[in-house]
C-alpha cells in the first residue's frame, strides 16, 4: 500500500553497487496491485536493472500513462524524477521532457491498452522519430485497472473473464516497432526469472508482495493468485498456462540467433507468430543508432542550462530568421 512506509533501517552490511547504493534505495512505495500481479515482477526487474547498471536515481526520469501497469513507476526508483500523465500520451509528454533536457535517462512505462489502444499513434510516431528512451508496455492483453475487458493486443478468439470471445485480430507491438524503426527490440516473458529478476531483498520480489498485499485482497474481489514462474532454455519452446486456463506458447530465440538482422527478425517473428508462439529475447539492436536530437541538429545542452544570452541571439539574428522564411 503505498500510505505504508517502508521502515527506513536496513541491515548495514546489505550489498552495495559502485555507486554505494543498496536494491533499496532503487525501490519505491509498497505495491497496490493484485498479489502475483507479473507488473511487480517487470518492476523488480527494473529495480534490479537500475542497481546493477549503477544508475545515480538522479539522473532517470520515469514517465507513464494510466492504467495498472503505469502505476508502477510509484513502486520503484522512489528518488527519481516521476510523471504519471494522461491515458496513451507518456510518449508525447516524455518527447517534451526530452527536448528540453537531452541528459536525463528517459523510462517510458505503458500497458496494452495505453500503448495499442487510445495511444497506438502516440506509439507509432515517437517510436518512428527516435526518440531516446527505454520504452516498456506490460502488456497483459486486457485493460487490467477497468476490470479486464480486452485490450488491441488479445488474440483473436481468446475468452474474457466475463465469458465474450474476442473476434478482433491483435497487434503485436514488437513487430511494429521493428517496422517503424526501434533501435532496440526485446519481449519477455514476466515469470521468466532469468531476466526478471525475483530476489529476496527486495519489496517488489513476488513473495514480499504477496504477503504483503493481503489487505487489499481481503477488500477487493480479486482472489490472490500465485504468480506464474517459467524457467526455459534458449531455443525452447515453453507452454505456459495461465490462470484462466488459456496457454501462451513462449519460444525463446536460440543461443546463435543474429540480433543485428533486422529483416531476419521480421520474418522469424511472423513465422513464429504462424505456428502460434511469442518469441521471447533480444530481437534487434541496430548497432550505430541515431535519436530525434540528431535528427532535429539541437543544442547539445539541456535548455536549462543556457544563459540568456545563449537562449536570446539578438534582434540581428532574429532580422535574419525572419528574412530568411519571407
Ligand atoms: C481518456 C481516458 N479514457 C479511458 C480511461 C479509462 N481507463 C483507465 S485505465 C484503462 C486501460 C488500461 O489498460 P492497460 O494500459 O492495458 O493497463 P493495465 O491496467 O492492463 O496494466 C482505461 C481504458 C481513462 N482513464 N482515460
Ligand atoms: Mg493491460
Amino acid at each position: 500500500m503505498t500510505y505504508i512506509a517502508k521502515p527506513r533501517l536496513h541491515h548495514p552490511k546489505l550489498p552495495t553497487n559502485a555507486l554505494g547504493y543498496t536494491h533499496r534505495d532503487y525501490e519505491g512505495s509498497v505495491s497496490t496491485l493484485c498479489a502475483g500481479c507479473g507488473h511487480d515482477s517487470i518492476s523488480a526487474a527494473i529495480i534490479q536493472a537500475c542497481f546493477e547498471l549503477d544508475l545515480p536515481p538522479h539522473r532517470v526520469a520515469k514517465l507513464s500513462g494510466i492504467g495498472c501497469s503505469s502505476k508502477t513507476p510509484t513502486y520503484f526508483l522512489g528518488s527519481s524524477h516521476g510523471f504519471n500523465s494522461v491515458h496513451g500520451r507518456m510518449p508525447s509528454v516524455l518527447t517534451g521532457a526530452n527536448l528540453a533536457n537531452r541528459d536525463l535517462i528517459y523510462l517510458g512505462v505503458s500497458g496494452d491498452g495505453d500503448s495499442a489502444s487510445i495511444g497506438l499513434g502516440q506509439f507509432a510516431h515517437c517510436i518512428r522519430r527516435g526518440v531516446n528512451m527505454v520504452y516498456i508496455v506490460e502488456n497483459n492483453g486486457v485493460y487490467g485497472l477497468t476490470k479486464g475487458q480486452f485490450s488491441a493486443t488479445a488474440d483473436r478468439g481468446s475468452k474474457s473473464k466475463r465469458g465474450v470471445i474476442n473476434n478482433d485480430n491483435s497487434i503485436d507491438l514488437v513487430a511494429m516497432a521493428l517496422q517503424l524503426g526501434a533501435t532496440f527490440v526485446a519481449r519477455s516473458f514476466s515469470g521468466d526469472k532469468a531476466p526478471f529478476n525475483n530476489h529476496p531483498g527486495s519489496t517488489k520480489s513476488f513473495d514480499y508482495v504477496r504477503e504483503h498485499n493481503e489487505a487489499v485482497n481481503r477488500l477487493d474481489f480479486m482472489a490472490p493468485r500465485a504468480p506464474i514462474h517459467v524457467d526455459y532454455e534458449p531455443g525452447a519452446l515453453e507452454i505456459v498456462e495461465q490462470h484462466d486456463g488459456s496457454k501462451l506458447a513462449l519460444r525463446k530465440l536460440h543461443a546463435d540467433y543474429n540480433p543485428h538482422d533486422k529483416l531476419g527478425a521480421m520474418t522469424y517473428l511472423q513465422e513464429r507468430a504462424h505456428a502460434g508462439e511469442i518469441v521471447t529475447g533480444l530481437l534487434y539492436v541496430e548497432r550505430d543508432a541515431d535519436d530525434l536530437h540528431h535528427h532535429l541538429e539541437t543544442v547539445e545542452r539541456p535548455l536549462n542550462e543556457l544563459n540568456e544570452k545563449e537562449l536570446c541571439p539578438g534582434s540581428k539574428t532574429l532580422a535574419k530568421i525572419n528574412a530568411s522564411l519571407r
